[in-house]
């Protein structure tokens, strides 16, 4: 937090958002009118989810029993229908999910095998975005299983480009030949409905951006004023990223005691809060191929909004 309070300029980690109020406003934002990227998945998961994991678990005379988990799952609500489908085609299913937030993971298994009772539901909290090239430990598999690993949401879109490249080599190198990620990006659209998407009317992202600094004042007994910050989203073209800033509307200084750091601002000065990648079509096909995947397959919505690709592990 130093650091990035420090810089030129100001910057904050997005990671920052997801503390117990921050997971409860992002929880909104996906219910938002404006906010189309959970519906539009949702939607193109509703619609393919049989064929997706048929497509993971191969040719019918080959197929293994497939064991899934998926990376950030958070309350793991729209995997509930590729459970469902994996249930349908070898009726148990053990399912991991991944997530930095044990509160998040809980809900999930509750809900899960009250829902799914013949799923398995197996939490690991684990922080899977750090470690920059260090394995990634996925726990071994049975001999007669295939991993389907899961990476739904756009969250890659979080990442520089760079450090995705990393996550996904990352992921190949944790799995066998055969088994297969499933990757959900968002797609480059009109600007107004990228805005839209990360300013409502509502101020729910507002809120949810804001919360950062809320977050800041408790647990680094700082004294931010988060109304003395205006929300601001950015469509930056040339770098194909939305961009979330905190931007002041005075001159003023911030105490943060647990850093014994002043940070000062000028006028009209921005946090850089968040960047949200935007993918163009075939990206994400490019980054599962340069990673070490062959792009079997993607699914898309009418409105070409949002994909979800299969890659295979080779
Ligand atoms: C969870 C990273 C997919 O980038 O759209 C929502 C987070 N930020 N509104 C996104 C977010 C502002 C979200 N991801």
């Amino acid at each position: 937090m130093r650091k990035g309070l420090t810089a030129r300029p100001k910057r904050l980690p997005a990671w920052l958002f997801y503390d117990e109020a921050g997971s409860r406003l992002f929880d909104a934002i996906t219910e938002l009118p404006e906010y189309y990227l959970t519906r539009t998945e949702r939607a193109i998961l509703k619609a393919h989810a049989a064929e997706m994991i048929a497509q993971a678990a191969g040719p019918q005379r080959l197929r293994p029993r497939l064991r899934i988990l998926e990376l950030g799952a958070g309350s793991a609500d729209k995997t509930r229908l590729l459970l469902k489908a994996a249930t349908g085609l070898q009726g148990a299913v053990l399912y991991e999910p991944v997530d930095v937030s044990r509160s998040a993971l809980e809900a999930a298994r509750e809900r899960i095998e009250r829902e799914i009772p013949s799923v398995t539901v197996a939490p690991r909290v684990m922080d899977y975005t750090h470690g920059d090239g260090s394995r990634l430990h996925l726990g071994p598999a049975e001999p007669q299983e295939r991993r389907m690993v899961l990476y739904i949401g756009s969250s890659i879109g979080n990442f520089e480009p760079h450090q995705a490249a990393l996550l996904l080599r990352r992921a190949r190198a944790a799995l066998e030949v055969g088994d297969s990620f499933l990757l959900g990006v968002d797609l480059v659209k009109q600007e107004e409905v990228l805005l839209a998407a990360y300013d409502d009317a509502a101020g729910v992202t507002a809120a949810f951006n804001r919360n950062v600094l809320v977050r800041l004042n408790r647990e680094l007994d700082a004294e931010f004023d988060p109304e003395a910050f205006a929300h601001c989203a950015v469509w930056n073209s040339a770098a194909s990223r939305i961009e979330m800033h905190l931007k002041s509307r005075v001159a003023q200084h911030v105490h943060l005691a647990a850093l014994d750091l002043k940070v000062t601002f000028a006028a009209g000065e921005t946090i850089h809060t968040e960047n949200s990648y935007k993918f163009t079509p075939g990206r994400a096909e490019a980054f599962l191929t340069e990673a070490g995947f062959r792009a079997e397959a993607t699914w898309t919505d009418p409105r070409g909004w949002f994909a979800v690709c299969l890659g295979r592990a080779e």
